[in-house]
């Protein structure tokens, strides 16, 4: 990069007062004797137009191959923009928060999964906000591995993004901020020593730290994604219920859970029989059927027995405490009877767990949490779902796993069921959306494959029902061997 170039666009920046001396308390409590802020470029058209060029001209420079672009909020939003328009590059915006509400999307715009996404930034001191924004775009699947940044303050950022496979590609350092100001008269010897010491000093990356977390992160990793469900089912922490869960599904190699949402008995019973062989668990909604009896209860009963699955009743209580106990325990059918499994919405608090744990547990049950859901607007936001993963690791003598769409809890001895599962992508007309196996059990490393009318509308079911649990059980032996 022409170096007269950074050094108009240094005194520029020195004139604009995007950098100050003096003493500047800064967030972390430390008294800083240099102080950016870039946010005042916004007022100055051209000196925003050259910063953006020479963003991506240090892109450029650096041979970065990237499909999209994405300024880390706020201040490299419009560099972002500008660079975008001009290079007629797609840009993603990172939310600073999700919305509560509606699509509760962290990233705006066209997501392609897979596309690499460059990352724009104003200034990089420890590389933590240009680490937030390439988790958030990883997270939906973007790759992210180089971002451009205008000004390093080489306190550690390009070290600790560099631990993390992201090269920092920085247009002017602040040695060279220095250098140039310093010769030009702008700042005295004092102030250029002054700001050199307190770079050195305030150094914010440390390998040795970084190498522990990464070995701890590691061990989770392998701990919790290489594991097979029969090692997990040994875990000494892992509920029985789940132990038993996971035990059938090695010994009947399958992760598919049918979900018999009929209206009768009768065909609920001749799904039990047929696809009995094929299922870890048969999920029902005993509220839809015309007929409920306690006698075809105890037939279903001694199916699950003959064909080893378990019965979840896909009730979802999600009323304070006192009112989930009794609906669990009582009324017409009688749940806690019959049901190995059942569900909560955790909207109502912990009570909810509280009270259906005290009908529950001692007869050996075992809940999941809804921590997402597959229908389209759905409300679990992040934090909620995050919520709930700790109601959870609060009740694990009775919690043991989760309904979502992908897996939440690093825990190896939780069990994760997904439903809106369909070898098709695509949805209904009331806003279900589905996901294939392969990229719920793989991908979103899921354990457990719900599937209602993937299977229900073919018309040889047991041939359909067979279909899903290859799928399904594939996908499990590629994501074990994988790693
Ligand atoms: O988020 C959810 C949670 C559940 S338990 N989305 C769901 O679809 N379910 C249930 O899974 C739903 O009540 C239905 O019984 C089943 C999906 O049925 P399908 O016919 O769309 O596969």
């Amino acid at each position: 990069m022409d170096l007269g170039v950074l050094e108009s666009l240094i005194l520029n920046l020195y004139d604009v007062q995007a950098v100050r001396f003096g003493t500047f308390k800064l967030k972390s409590g430390l008294d800083s004797p240099i102080y950016f802020d870039l946010r005042v470029i916004v007022s100055y058209p051209d000196l925003m137009k050259q910063v953006s060029e020479l963003l991506h001209l240090c892109a450029e420079e650096a041979r970065v191959k990237f499909d999209c672009v994405c300024g880390v909020p706020y201040t490299a939003l419009p560099l972002a923009t500008i660079i975008c328009s001009t290079h007629h590059y797609p840009m993603l915006i990172r939310r600073k928060e999700a919305k509560d509400y509606g699509t509760k999307r962290l990233i705006e715009g066209r997501v392609c999964a897979g596309e690499v996404c460059l990352i724009v930034e104003d200034v990089v001191t420890s590389g933590g906000s240009v680490l937030e924004t390439a988790q958030d775009l990883q997270a939906q699947g973007l790759k992210v591995k180089d971002a451009v940044v205008l000004l390093d303050r080489e306190q550690g950022g390009t070290e600790r993004l560099s631990s993390e496979e992201i090269s920092l590609h920085s247009v002017i350092s602040v040695s060279l901020l220095l250098d140039v100001l310093f010769r030009s008269g702008r700042i005295d010897q004092q102030t250029f020593s002054g700001v050199e010491k307190f770079i050195k000093e305030n150094q914010t990356f440390s390998r040795v730290e970084v190498e522990e977390k990464e070995n701890g992160k590691e061990e989770e990793k392998n701990r919790s994604r290489e594991m097979s469900y029969g090692a997990r089912a040994a875990l000494p922490s892992t509920h029985p219920v789940a132990k038993r869960l996971f035990t059938v599904m090695e010994e009947k190699c399958t992760n598919l859970c049918v979900s018999v949402d009929v209206t009768h008995t009768q065909e609920l019973l001749e799904l039990a029989e047929t696809l009995g062989p094929l299922i870890c668990v048969m999920k029902t909604h005993v509220d839809i059927l015309q007929d409920f009896s306690m006698d075809a209860i105890n037939k279903l009963k001694e199916l699950s027995n003959k064909h080893n699955f378990l019965i979840f009743e896909d009730r979802k209580f999600a009323d304070i405490g006192n009112t989930v106990k009794h609906q669990y325990e009582g009324g017409v059918y009688r749940i806690s009877l019959w049901s190995h499994i059942i569900n909560a919405h955790s909207v109502s608090g912990p009570g909810v767990v509280t009270g259906l744990k005290a009908v529950g547990q001692s007869l050996g049950h075992g809940c999941l949490l809804i921590a997402q859901m597959s229908s389209q607007g759905a409300l679990t936001t992040e934090q909620y779902t995050h919520a709930t993963v700790k109601m959870a690791n609060d009740h694990p003598d009775f919690v043991f796993g989760f309904i979502s769409g992908s897996k939440v809890s690093s825990k190896p001895e939780h069990v994760h069921m997904t439903p809106g599962v369909q070898l098709q992508r695509g949805g209904d007309e009331l806003g279900q959306q589905y996901t294939n196996p392969e990229q719920v059990i793989r991908s979103n490393r899921s354990d457990i494959i719900i599937v209602g009318r993937g299977i229900l509308s073919a018309s040889n079911r047991r041939n359909e029902a067979e279909k899903y649990r290859k799928a399904g059980w594939d996908a499990y032996l590629r994501r074990v061997s994988l790693i």
